[in-house]
């Protein structure tokens, strides 16, 4: 590592493919994936609706793509879906789901661990009448991303896919960093997602995998989201070189999370160490922290002129991402430039 090599914390969507996983991606077999004749794309949606418990699956270039099939396949246009305040979906989706799924979001306030209560699913099913909107989708996120990668438990998931149901809602799951959930929790992706009847994840995040998410249901729903992906032009052609990354992110990238964790906690540890910052206690790869003297922009600014990268993360705060491209090393690294950052900030 030279001194002045960039330590980017931006997200975990910023790493490069491996020399293995380039190797795997050389040498896919491809075909064209909208006639369906694309062998590793195959292979690869098999084993993922294996992976999670679903009958089927479908390969998207990005998860915001995956999320929208997903409403626009679970909804018709004028419907009510009520989804977490602070979720993906809601906030950084260019409200897709409002320009083209013509769907009416309802947030309810999501807690600090990610989850929604119950009770306010329940409240919020509205009486069906010549007056409301049909209520028929509830969407939920794991890890939950601006709640600091929070890992949603199994009961909180079941309690709530459970209200849903018994409403006649159905649950999608916008599991874009699930594996980090899965890890943290040391609980199975499929046992995680059991009661939503869908669920999308990303191989481009703590995976490691240039592009490519996935979203897995039922056979029939599955189908219908396939429509949607073609609407949206993303029925993709000879896509095995893609999916070959994927497979071989499943296949190597999934143990290793646990060090994307460890290296969180060491980050958040550090900038802890620091009065001006107020990091979360991360219980995945997500650090995010409040900002207590100073501004975000201002600390950014200085951070990246010692070359660590963050982001801004609603007011007030800064988010920092571990993954694959870096190493504890680099954590220790970037503490370091961080302490001469807080120097310089504090002595000028
Ligand atoms: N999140 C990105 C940014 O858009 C904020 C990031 O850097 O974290 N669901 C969740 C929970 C996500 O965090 C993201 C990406 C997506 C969906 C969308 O995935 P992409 O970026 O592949 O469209």
């Amino acid at each position: 590592m030279t001194a002045d090599r960039i330590i980017d914390l931006r997200s975990d969507t910023v790493t490069k493919p491996t020399a293995g996983m380039r190797a795997a991606m050389a040498a896919a077999d491809v075909g064209d994936d909208v006639f369906g004749d694309d062998p590793t794309v195959n292979r690869l949606e098999e084993m993922a609706a294996e992976r999670v418990g679903k009958e089927a699956a479908m390969f998207v270039p990005s998860g915001t793509m995956g999320n929208l099939c997903a409403l626009l396949a679970h909804t018709q246009p004028g419907d009510e879906v009520l989804l977490g305040s602070e979720c993906h979906i809601y906030h950084y989706e260019v409200g897709g789901m409002a320009r083209i799924g013509g769907l009416l979001a309802h947030p309810l306030p999501n807690r600090e661990d990610g989850s929604i209560a119950p009770e306010d699913v329940r409240a919020a099913i509205r009486p069906q009448n010549i007056h409301s909107p049909r209520v028929t989708l509830l969407c939920l996120e794991n890890t939950h991303n601006r709640c600091g990668g929070a890992a949603l438990r199994v009961e909180t998931t079941d309690a709530l896919c459970a209200a849903a149901h018994e409403a006649g809602l159905r649950v999608h799951l916008d599991g874009a960093r699930i594996f980090n959930a899965s890890v943290a929790l040391g609980v199975p992706v499929e046992r995680l997602a059991r009661g939503a009847d869908s669920v999308m994840f990303c191989f481009s995040k703590g995976l490691g995998a240039p592009v490519g998410s996935i979203l897995c249901g039922e056979r029939d729903f599955i189908e219908r989201a396939r429509r949607f992906r073609k609407m949206l032009g993303g029925g993709m052609r000879q896509a095995g070189v893609l999916a070959a990354a994927a497979i071989y992110a499943l296949e190597h990238h999934v143990g290793r999370l646990a060090e994307d964790h460890e290296n969180a906690k060491l980050l958040a540890e550090g900038l802890r160490q620091f009065e001006a910052f107020l990091p979360n206690e991360p219980e995945t790869n997500i650090v995010v922290a409040e900002v207590r003297r100073g501004t975000v922009e201002g600390w950014l600014r200085a951070f990246a002129e010692e070359g660590v990268l963050a982001v801004p993360f609603g007011p007030g705060r800064f988010r920092m991402v571990t993954h694959l491209d870096v190493s504890r090393a680099d954590i220790e690294e970037a503490l370091r430039r961080i302490g001469r950052a807080v120097h310089s900030v504090s002595t000028t």
